[in-house]
Order: C-alpha cells, then sequence, then structure tokens
C-alpha cells in the first residue's frame, strides 16, 4: 500500500518536472525498489538452482525461463519509469550518484522479450550439452553412452589427472571436445548475437565492452596486459622446467621442438592447473611430502567434514558461520546427486537475495583439491553476508575479480605446511630450503600454471564479441592465444570448420567471464600479504620468514581488515576499497612475485643447468596459420632457437 502511495507520487512528479527529487529517489529505492528487486531475484534464483541441479527436466526449465522474462519486464518497467532518463551527476549523495550509475544499465532486459527468450534457450541447450556431456571409456570406445558413458566430474577429469598413457590422455582430450564444444558451435554464433544486440541496447559497443564496464578502468585491457607482462618471466621458467620432466615421462612421443607442450599431458583437460604433476616435478622428492589427499583418504573424512573445517577457518578470524550454505536439508547440493538427476557440477556459490538464503552447489570428491575449492566457494558466501545489509545495487564484489579472490585468499593459508599440520592433515614435515622449494612448486603447479588461461580465455571472446575474428576462423583464433600465451599446442589436428574447443570450458557454454579469475590470481597474494602483516605472521621489512610460510588462521586482526573491505560491496570505486584492505589502490602482481621469489631462483639455476643455450623469445616465436584446408602449418620466424638435448 505504501509502496503504491510513492509509486503515485513519483507517477506525478515525473511528469510535471521531469526530475525525481533527491529525496524522493532515496525513499524510492529505499521503501520500494530494494524489495520489489530482492523478491524478483529471489524467485529466479530459486528455479534456476533448481534447473541446475536437474538439467533434463523441462518443467523446471519451463519454470526458469518464464520468471526470467516476468523478472525481466519489471526491471524494464522500472528502468523506463525512474532510471532510463536520470543524470546521475545531478544528485547530490555520491551514494545515490553512483547507485544510479548502475541502475542505468538495464541489462538484459534490454532486449525484447522474444529475443531475451532466444538466448535463454540458447543459454540452457549450451549448458545441457555441457553438463551432459560424455565420453566411452578408452577400452571400450564403442560402448553404450547412456549406460557406460563418462561424466566429467568425476569420470574424465580422474583419467585426466591420473593416466600416464599419452594415448589415453589424447583420447580422452579429443572425446571431451566432440562430445561439448563440437556440439554448440552454431548456438554459439546465436549467443554471440543476441549477446551482442543486449550490450548495444546497453549503449555498449559490444558485450565484451559490457563486461569489462564492471571493472571501471578505461584502460583495463592495457592494464591486464602489463600484469601478465611482469608474471610472463616466471611462467616461462616453470614451463620449461615442466616441460623438460614431460619430456622425461613422454620421451618421443612428446615433441616440444618448436618450445610449445601438448595441451593434454598436464594432468587438467584444460591444462589450467598442473597440480597433479606434482610427483613429476617435485624439485626435493626426499624434502617431505605433502600428500594430503593420502591422509584425507586415511582419516576417513567425509565430504561434510569438508565444508566444517573450511566453515571453522572463516570463524576462527571472527568472520560468519556460513552453514546455511553447505547444509543439505536447507537445499545445498554438496555432492552429486545419485537419484538419476543430471546436474551441472561446476562448482559455485548461489546468492538468493533475501539476505538469508546462500547455498553452494559442488560435486565434492575427498580430495585437497575439492577441499581448497570450498573455501573458494565459501569465499563467495563470506562476501555476501558482509554485504547483505547494502542496498541491492551494490550487493556485488567491488570488481568481479574482488569476488574471485576472497576463497583463494583463504586458501593460501591453509595450504601451508604449518596450517596442515595444524589441522592434522600433515605428518612427518620439516621446514627447510628444500621442503620451501617444494611447497612452493606445489603453489605455483596451481597459480602460476593458471595465469596465461585466465587471461586468454577473455581476449579471445573480446575478439569474437568485437567482430575482430570472425566464425570460420574462432577455433584457430582459440589456438592462437592458446599457442602465445600457455605455450601449449594441441595434440591432434584442429580444424575450424568441425571443432569449436572454446566450447569444452564450462564457462564460454555458461555464459561467465573469466578475466575475473586471472585478475584474482594476482589480487589473492595481496590480499594474502596484508592479512599475513595484519595478523604478524609476515614482517615485509625483516622477511626472515618468508611470506609463503604465513598462516594468519585464528586472527582476528585479519578478519577484520578483511571485513572492512567485503562490507562495503560495490558501494566504493575497487581501488578504494582495495586500500582499505592492502594500503594500494592498485592491482599488483609484486605480492606475487615476492611470494614466489625463491622459486624463480630456483627455476632460473635449474633451466640454466638444462639449456644453458636457449635464446627462445617465446611470444614472438610461433605463427600460425590455417591452410586452405584447414590443416595446421607452424612455423617460426626466429632463427635464434638453440636446443638443448631434449628438445
Ligand atoms: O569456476 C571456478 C570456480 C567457480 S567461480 C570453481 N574457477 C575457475 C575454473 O574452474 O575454471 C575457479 C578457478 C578458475
Ligand atoms: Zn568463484
Amino acid at each position: 500500500m505504501k509502496g503504491l502511495l510513492y509509486l503515485v507520487i513519483l507517477g506525478l512528479i515525473c511528469c510535471t518536472n521531469g526530475k525525481i527529487s533527491e529525496g524522493e529517489l532515496k525513499q524510492y529505492l529505499n521503501d520500494v525498489y530494494e524489495k520489489e528487486a530482492s523478491d524478483q531475484c529471489y524467485k529466479t534464483a530459486v528455479a534456476q538452482f533448481d534447473f541446475e541441479t536437474d538439467v533434463r527436466n523441462k518443467k523446471k526449465e519451463e519454470l526458469t525461463t518464464n520468471l526470467t522474462l516476468e523478472q525481466a519486464a519489471w526491471e524494464k518497467s522500472v528502468w523506463t519509469k525512474y532510471f532510463k532518463d536520470v543524470v546521475p551527476e545531478e544528485y547530490e549523495d555520491p551514494t545515490i550518484r553512483r547507485e544510479l550509475k548502475f541502475l542505468k544499465v538495464l541489462g538484459s532486459a534490454a532486449l525484447e522479450p522474444k529475443k531475451l527468450e532466444k538466448l535463454n534457450e540458447v543459454n540452457n541447450r549450451m549448458t545441457e550439452i555441457y553438463s551432459t556431456g560424455k565420453i566411452c571409456p578408452y577400452k571400450n570406445h564403442k560402448c553404450d553412452l547412456t549406460k557406460d558413458g563418462l561424466t566429467l566430474e568425476p569420470g574424465i577429469e580422474n583419467i585426466m589427472s591420473a593416466s600416464k598413457d599419452y594415448d589415453e590422455l589424447v583420447y580422452a582430450w579429443t572425446k571431451w571436445r566432440d562430445a561439448t564444444g563440437a556440439k554448440m558451435k552454431d548456438l554459439y554464433k546465436t549467443y554471440v548475437e543476441l549477446s551482442n544486440e543486449e550490450a548495444r541496447a546497453n549503449n555498449f559497443s559490444d558485450k565484451g565492452e559490457y563486461w569489462r564496464f564492471a571493472y571501471e578502468d578505461p584502460q583495463f585491457i592495457d592494464n591486464v596486459d602489463a600484469i601478465w607482462k611482469e608474471v610472463e618471466p616466471l611462467y616461462n621458467e616453470l614451463h620449461k622446467y615442466v616441460g623438460n620432466k614431460l619430456k622425461d615421462r613422454y620421451g618421443d612421443k612428446l615433441d616440444m621442438k618448436d618450445g610449445l607442450l601438448p595441451a593434454h599431458v598436464f594432468g587438467n583437460m584444460w591444462a589450467q592447473s598442473w597440480e597433479h604433476l606434482r610427483d613429476l616435478v617435485e624439485p626435493f622428492p626426499k624434502a617431505g611430502q605433502m600428500d594430503v589427499d593420502a591422509q584425507m583418504k586415511k582419516q576417513g573424512y567425509t565430504v561434510l567434514e569438508m565444508f566444517k573445517k573450511s566453515d571453522e577457518f572463516y570463524q576462527s578470524l571472527g568472520l560468519y558461520s556460513m552453514e546455511m550454505c553447505y547444509n543439505e536439508s536447507a537445499g545445498a547440493m554438496i555432492r552429486k546427486p545419485t537419484d538419476g538427476r543430471e546436474v551441472l557440477c561446476h562448482a559455485s556459490a548461489w546468492d538468493f537475495c533475501d539476505k538469508k538464503t546462500f547455498r553452494l552447489k559442488m560435486c565434492t570428491d575427498v580430495t585437497f583439491e575439492d577441499f581448497r575449492t570450498i573455501h573458494h566457494e565459501m569465499g563467495h558466501v563470506q562476501y555476501y553476508l558482509q554485504y547483505k545489509h547494502l542496498p541491492y545495487s551494490f550487493r556485488h564484489g567491488a570488481n568481479p575479480a574482488f569476488h574471485e579472490a576472497v576463497g583463494d585468499t583463504m586458501a593460501l593459508s591453509v595450504s601451508t605446511p604449518a596450517h596442515l599440520k595444524k589441522i592434522k592433515l600433515l605428518t612427518n614435515f620439516e621446514e627447510s630450503y628444500e621442503s620451501d622449494i617444494n611447497t612452493l612448486m606445489n603453489m605455483a603447479l596451481e597459480k602460476i600454471s593458471f595465469l596465461p588461461f585466465g587471461l586468454l580465455i577473455d581476449k579471445w571472446r573480446w575478439d569474437v564479441f568485437s567482430g575482430a575474428v570472425q566464425p570460420e576462423k574462432w577455433n584457430s583464433h582459440w589456438w592462437h592465444y592458446r599457442m602465445k600465451y600457455q605455450k601449449v599446442k594441441p595434440p591432434v589436428e584442429r580444424s575450424d570448420t568441425k571443432d569449436f574447443d572454446p566450447g569444452a570450458k564450462y564457462h564460454i557454454p555458461g555464459d561467465s567471464q573469466y578475466i575475473a579469475y586471472f585478475v584474482a590470481h594476482i589480487l589473492q597474494f595481496q590480499f594474502y600479504k596484508s592479512l599475513c602483516i595484519e595478523a604478524k605472521q609476515y614482517d615485509p621489512h625483516n622477511r626472515a620468514v618468508p611470506l609463503h610460510r604465513c598462516d594468519f588462521y585464528n586472527s582476528v586482526e585479519a578478519g577484520n581488515k578483511l571485513k572492512a573491505g567485503l562490507s562495503l560491496g560495490s558501494s566504493k570505486h575497487w581501488s578504494e576499497t582495495l586500500e582499505i584492505m592492502t594500503g594500494s589502490k592498485s592491482v599488483t602482481a609484486q605480492p606475487l612475485l615476492e611470494y614466489f621469489e625463491p622459486l624463480y631462483k630456483f627455476l632460473k639455476a635449474e633451466n640454466e643447468k638444462l639449456s644453458p643455450k636457449i635464446t627462445v623469445n617465446m611470444s614472438t616465436m610461433i605463427i600460425e596459420k590455417f591452410g586452405p584446408n584447414n590443416t595446421r602449418v607452424l612455423f617460426s620466424r626466429k632463427t635464434e632457437i638453440h636446443t638443448d638435448q631434449k628438445m
């Protein structure tokens, strides 16, 4: 009733002088918009969660679509009436100005309903292909997929991480791409067209520019490029060190003469994390084993215990309990269902916009890798809780990278040998130079290996959305970036007509921007260093105890520092929030480089011993061309390439 009264008053005001007064706008936002937006968001989120945990269920899909369209219609009507013509600069209160900056961007509701429905349908089809993709086992490659087909999680991922059979890995790598990406190429074309139309209806030049808007940085592309340049030397040393070990494992099967490594031998479907190569590349095998997986199995860890342990870590910093988000009776999905439902396993954290419903969705295995993913997901939920008091339009991360960095920061502390000892997941581990290098290598296999992948996915999509590359060249352009940044190549020939390899990675069909993870992999070391200093676990002026040994467990001071930033949501420009959290106004790779410094020195020295003459400049070395029949021709432009015996 009260809401209706405001609508009437505002309606009159709009029609008389064309501008809503500041007081009235505040009142509308507080008393009407807040509740309506939250209610709309809640209904859609519940339906979307139900659908993603039962992706073959047509009724659930239909309900999700209907509610999405209903929400869009509501958004459009409110936007047209209140936000479309407002000029944020005309208002005095900086908070209102900032709220309006966000509210002026209508989003997907800017598409006409038929087109929005179509975009929704295309997204659902791509999600269905990805989440139900199956392949036959290597030894039974003509199997009946419905009976014996392997799904990505856990089946295919286990092959990729555990198999040392080069040909089996080629098989799993190729079949996964046949089962997913190749089937969505045409859908992706429609997706790009409609997504761009949506972006243009919101006054952006294309969807890439629309996504980058969230970073509030006109120099964003240049800045991420500059960060990459800072960390690339470390990546190159790691790549070279790991490449030589892989050569030991695969011998003649592995061709690395061109400086590129085949993409399927890194223990991961996308070569984005190399942690499963740990045993192969461990620098000092005698200096203490970090076999946390084995400890978890030995102690009979359960999935639920993993979530509780993570929750306990956050609470030790004086942060909120997150019990509700992994409570299965409250709707959370923390393991893969066994009742016949097919689900989208890719881990995610959900905010249902009602300030009290938060859920995780994850097909958890009892492994250290999943233990860290739990910390990552809990980081999202902690953020949701910390900013839940804010107005609806500020209930976001300072920028998307902040959201991705929170849980990873916790995992950096949890992954230290010191912490793993405290929680009894590590025994017989003595700290020494050698064990430090082993630990840093484990971290680099997860964090440094990821950097070029984190960067290239959206580099590719920005080019696709802007039209810099046409659909006929999408796949070869993908491989151009894979070669340029990750320095990996496909193990078998790829074609621009048949293949669509980007679609074999969740975030492409999932319409989920990715550069956030690249920035987060830099930012999390800034957060970590700051929290370590706050917890008095690291002294940057007297680096007697190195940064990577810091565990800020139990530090309420560290928790308070984190809270001070997270509780601002997106109400301030991220540089202000970052300054509060770290003392720096800009994203910098310095803490990451400080953390990995001992490993960098070690890698350089080892690599020099291996091949003192290598002077390849990888980033300018490879030019890739697709010939008239889509045959891949690789040739090197630099002549100054010296190889050691192994290449
Ligand atoms: O997608 C994720 C999270 C959910 S936000 C599990 N990550 C990226 C990926 O899996 O590719 C975390 C690291 C990168
Ligand atoms: Zn995440």
